[in-house]
């Protein structure tokens, strides 16, 4: 088997459909045999046309009817019914036995990343090699303490999931403007405390500090990689972290 299978998580609304979607057509475009695997019960609308679909296993509605439960209730039953469904999903990812398996995950990344079943599956999955996105939403890391705090939300997904996990800052078209900016912080840890020091409220400024250093001194720090979905700039950049995840370096 040489299925390789790549979870793209990140909070809610952060792009993970549409980047799913560019993946596909990019591993389509370069002559790999990819495959999407939709794992949010709640999708609506997807970018692309899953190839496995959890909402085949698991339908919100009909939890809703038969248990009685309000629309929260049902989304937190729907995803941690996900783990239950793992061999069939499995079965159909072996029979169509793609190069990559690119799994799309729920919206809100606390049913997936921190209750039992998302973690479940992920470790689960059989696949020759695995691999984690995360992505940090453009639009949400403006400020250097925000970007702190996406980041620790980053770390705790890879502490849960237990994987090789690449971090893509996402919309990179719509922060073209604070690209450089949030690229120093993602690249430096000494340039994320010396604009730290600079934030007026003394008590964030050194917990967000601290948390950066202990970030970076844990060897958990990584590269970001900017991409745009809508104009596809770092998609060969993403291309080739996944390569060197999943491949060994050998491009695909
Ligand atoms: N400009 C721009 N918009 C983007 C980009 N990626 C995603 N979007 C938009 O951001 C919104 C959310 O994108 P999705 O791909 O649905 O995000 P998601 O993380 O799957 O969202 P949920 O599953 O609902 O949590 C959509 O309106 C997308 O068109 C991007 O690179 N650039
Ligand atoms: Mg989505």
């Amino acid at each position: 088997m040489a299925m390789k299978a790549i979870f793209i998580t990140g909070t809610a609304g952060s792009g993970k459909s549409l980047l799913t979607s560019r993946l596909l057509q990019w591993y389509r475009d370069n002559g790999a045999y990819p495959v999407t695997l939709n794992l949010d019960p709640g999708a609506v609308n997807l970018p692309y046309e899953p190839d496995i679909d959890v909402r085949n296993y698991v339908d919100i509605a009909t939890l809703m009817e038969s248990y009685g439960l309000g629309p929260n209730g049902s989304i937190i039953m729907a995803s941690d019914m996900i783990a239950t469904k793992l061999d069939e999903i499995q079965k159909e990812a072996d029979e169509l036995n793609p190069d990559y398996l690119i799994v799309d995950t729920p919206g809100q990344i606390e049913l997936f990343a921190f209750r039992a079943s998302g973690p479940y599956f992920a470790v689960n999955l059989h696949a020759d090699n695995k691999a984690t996105i995360f992505a940090f939403d453009g639009m949400l890391v403006s400020s250097p303490i925000n970007f702190v705090s996406i980041s620790l939300l980053a770390l705790s997904v890879k502490l849960r999931l237990k994987m090789a996990q690449i971090n893509v800052l996402t919309k990179r078209d719509l922060v073209i403007d604070k690209l450089k900016n949030i690229m120093d912080w993602a690249g430096s840890s000494m340039a994320l405390e010396h604009i730290l020091n600079s934030e007026k409220d003394a008590e964030y400024s050194l917990l967000t500090k601290d948390l950066a250093r202990s970030i970076s001194k844990g060897g958990f720090a990584q590269s970001l990689i900017a991409v745009s979905s809508i104009t596809m700039s770092g998609m060969v950049n993403l291309a080739a972290a996944l390569a060197r995840t999943l491949n060994q370096g050998e491009d695909i």
